[in-house]
């Protein structure tokens, strides 16, 4: 049974409170020769101290998952340790190597975290997202007998600022949100100023009309009873009009300054001013600063208010930043720090003694077995870690597409292909596959899927032009049972969907298999989103397309060169740019798998990658038809196009040149290395499908051998081993030239390589292509002006 008695939860809230100051205290002033100071926390942390301690020892569910401001992390934390889910050691390192992390972090921290945070704004709409998967999961009926848990996120009144808050919640308004609480701690600080007056009508107004219940904790028990007595009425409305930068002001003074400031203003009205003497200047700052988000009460009557509706809710908790701190309330404290002299007049007042910071119930004297109790009992650490898993789901040994060798298809068509034989099949893996896309799930190839398996919604809704016998080569009905979740423009919101679905097996136990697609341009517009959920490890496969250049007249603006350098750069992401469907079904065979493993993190001796540990996937498709290669694939083909690169062409033992190519100037690639032939020896030409994992397999063998393991070699050193030191590479790629520009360090080649640096330019693939230098005749070109012998013919004179 969780405790709802306030004191011991007051009680509770100062060790929180206290745990959490030391830490911090701790990683600044005891860490020797550390001179990086820790800001930023002290004061948001003691914020959130009252709404935190309300929630995990009293109204949490274990099924509950929360996204925490990222500033309150040492409340967290300290709130885990007291829990027994944390370790001291972690908790002296705070910040330091290894040690607890400064915002919540699911990967690095060990004390279940639900959500990662610090980029603010993320977590919130997260929060949205996976209430939405939830009830995805739900109507499939995977939930068995889990209870539905709210999805909850704590956030600064200033993260309210970020504009993928409100996109998330005009999609979780389409998709009937349930089962999400946003707390802000209103405390009217962001970290360089206070915040606007009267912010919070503005969010009662949009939150209310998305459908949201909005709580406004405005003031304390102490407050409310103040005004009930002669002259409360005036001290009310004086609080209520007092301006953001004043409160604060006053705040942080004291006391004294209260008095001082009211006796100024409503010094001689009668009842108030006696309300007012009757209070000694201690009692005056408690009352003045015992706003909503600071009164135990207070907030365990509106959470419990709450609990029993499932519509979304924003509760609007006014605090004051620093409460209970000699921090409190100054505009400059995002970054304050408390002096030594400070920490030992809270631990006096806290009774703590020195040495024995630490100590799990130091200074609560012979309340320290009842404290004990109701941290055992609080239903949330009740079941222990709640962080679940689920079994990998078999992937088909091999995705099927229809024959096209010597045909002209294009990976994007490919993709739809091989999606839509996936949707024929009657199997768990087609089950669990679900698509999302920010309103291009045509225009993506998405359709013949969406077809098949339909859309998600929970509740059913036909599809009026096929009910109405318009004809029409797409079926929108939405159904529960539906797999394709479809979502407005945002592309924030795709990243984040994902990011939500690619972790259900581990907080719902259900594994699914996300697929989102997007135009590839827009992957700057969610990379931060993108970034988040790889950090956070979802699983999910993105397929981003078209790309490059080769949209052609499609719009110059729509055209991306650096996207293939955000996949490399990318940490948990595995990027891929296959030119034929062959090696695109290779691929995401491949990518299903690979998006469930969760192994070792051992790198393969074979190509130096860490593949069991698994994580995300990035494909970069693209419109261009191309013609299909006349092949079948043999497993050693399958193992170079999953570790990045195979021989199109073997290099001579006298090649002169290589070329590299990668994507969709395949073409290119091959007429120019069928033009040249005829001119220069041995010619290779290389087909690279993932520059990404070449590149890490590379990294990792260099420092392999580095630590003594001589023969280390990864896969694009065996590629190149045998070529002559004179030969040179030519690479080409229609993204930034930097993207394959490294392959010449590999064995030190002379190495030339094109690509997009300028875009913008509309016309047709063959105009882009010469315009930016990389169609054959500037492959030709190149080469020729690197190596000696006969001048190549001109190829457009053929
Ligand atoms: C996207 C992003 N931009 C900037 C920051 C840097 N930053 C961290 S906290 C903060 C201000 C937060 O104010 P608020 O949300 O009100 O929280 P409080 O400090 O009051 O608890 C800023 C700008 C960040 N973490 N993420
Ligand atoms: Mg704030």
């Amino acid at each position: 049974m969780a405790t709802r008695d306030s004191e011991i939860l007051s009680e509770l809230e100062r060790r929180v409170l206290w745990l959490a100051m030391w830490t911090i205290h701790h990683a600044n002033h005891v860490r020797e020769g550390d001179e990086v100071k820790v800001g930023g926390h002290q004061a948001s942390s003691a914020s959130m101290a009252t709404i935190m301690t309300a929630l995990y020892f009293s109204v949490l569910k274990p099924e509950d998952r929360v996204a925490v401001k990222p500033h309150a992390s040492p409340i967290f934390h300290a709130i885990q340790y007291l829990a027994g889910n944390q370790e001291l050691d972690k908790l002296k390192n705070f910040r330091g190597f290894k040690g607890a992390q400064s915002y919540p972090s699911r990967t690095k921290d060990t004390d279940d975290v639900d959500f990662s945070t610090g980029s603010v704004g993320l977590g919130v709409a997260q929060t949205l997202f996976s209430s939405l998967v939830q009830d995805y999961v739900a109507a499939h009926g995977w939930m068995k007998d889990r209870p539905e848990g709210r999805m909850i996120s704590l956030i600064g009144d200033a993260e309210m600022d970020e504009g993928n808050i409100y996109e998330a919640v005009i999609e979780g308004w389409k998709q009937g949100l349930r089962n999400c609480w946003w707390i802000v701690d209103y405390n009217r600080q962001s970290l360089d100023a206070v915040v606007r007056e009267g912010l919070w009508e503005k969010f009662e107004q949009i939150f209310s009309d998305f459908g949201w219940d909005v709580v406004i904790l405005k003031h304390g028990r102490l407050q409310d009873t103040a005004f009930a007595k002669p002259g409360g009425d005036a001290l009310k409305a004086w609080i209520d009009a007092c301006p953001n930068q004043l409160y604060s002001a006053l705040t942080f003074q004291g006391g004294d300054a209260w008095r001082a400031r009211l006796r100024d203003e409503l010094g001689d009205q009668g009842p108030v001013s006696k309300l007012i003497e009757s209070y000694t200047d201690d009692e005056l700052a408690a009352l003045m600063s015992n706003l909503g988000g600071h009164d135990m009460d207070v907030l365990l009557d509106a959470f419990e208010t709450a609990s029993r509706s499932d519509r979304p809710t924003l509760f609007i908790c006014y605090t004051v930043k620093g409460h209970g701190l000699p921090l409190a309330g100054h505009k400059d404290n995002h970054a304050g720090l408390m002096t030594p002299t400070q920490m030992s007049e809270l631990r006096s007042a806290l009774k703590v003694r020195e040495g024995r910071e630490w100590d799990l119930w130091e200074g609560t004297g012979n309340r320290a077995a009842r404290l004990q109790k109701a941290v055992a009992e609080a239903p949330f650490f009740a079941k222990g870690r709640r962080r679940l898993s689920a079994a990998p789901i078999d992937v088909p040994e091999r995705l099927s597409f229809p024959e096209a060798k010597g045909k002209a298809v294009s990976t994007q068509t490919g993709f739809g292909q091989i999606l839509n034989e996936i949707a024929r099949a009657d199997s768990q893996f087609a089950e669990r596959i679900v698509t999302t896309a920010p309103d291009v799930t045509v225009s993506t190839n998405l359709g013949p899927w969406v077809n098949r398996r339909g859309l998600f919604a929970k509740e059913e809704l036909a599809d009026t032009f096929k009910a109405e016998r318009i004809p029409s080569t797409y079926q929108w009905a939405f159904s529960p049972q539906g797999q394709h979740f479809e979502l407005g423009i945002a592309e924030s919101n795709l990243f984040l969907n994902l990011s939500a679905l690619g972790l259900s097996h581990s907080i719902n136990g259900v594994r699914l298999l996300p697929i989102g697609t997007v135009y590839d341009p827009f992957i700057y517009r969610g990379a931060d989103q993108l970034n988040y959920a790889c950090y956070q490890d979802a699983r999910f496969m993105l397929v981003a397309t078209p790309s490059g250049t080769m949209l052609a007249p499609e719009g110059g603006a729509h055209q991306s060169i650096g996207t293939p350098l955000i996949g490399m750069a990318q940490d948990g992401l595995a990027t891929f740019e296959p030119a034929f469907v062959d090696e695109l079904a290779t691929i995401m065979r491949f990518g299903f798998d690979y998006m469930q493993r969760d192994g070792e993190s051992q790198p393969d001796e074979r190509n130096w990658l860490r593949d069991e540990t698994g994580g995300s996937i990035y494909l970069r498709l693209s419109t261009r038809p191309v013609e299909q290669p006349v092949r079948d694939i043999d497993p050693e083909l399958e193992r170079g196009i999953i570790d990045g690169a195979y021989w199109m062409r073997e290099p001579g033992p006298n090649a002169q040149i290589v070329v590299a190519y990668t994507g969709a100037v395949a073409p290119e690639a091959i007429k120019a290395v069928g033009a040249l032939g005829e001119y220069r020896r041995d010619i290779g030409l290389l087909s690279i499908t993932s520059a990404d994992r070449l590149n890490a397999g590379w990294t990792a063998s260099q420092r392999a051998r580095e630590r003594g393991l001589v023969y280390a070699r990864s896969h694009i050193e065996r590629l190149m081993e045998s070529l002559p030191s004179y030969c040179v590479l030519i690479t080409v790629t229609d993204a930034h030239p930097a993207a394959l520009g490294w392959l010449g360090s590999v064995w030190g080649h002379r190495t030339r390589s094109l690509g997009v640096e300028h875009f913008g330019q509309t016309g047709t693939i063959a105009a882009l292509t010469a315009h930016h230098g990389i169609d054959a005749e500037a492959i030709v070109r190149a080469a020729e002006a690197m190596t000696a012998g006969r001048p190549v013919r001109r190829l457009h004179a053929t």
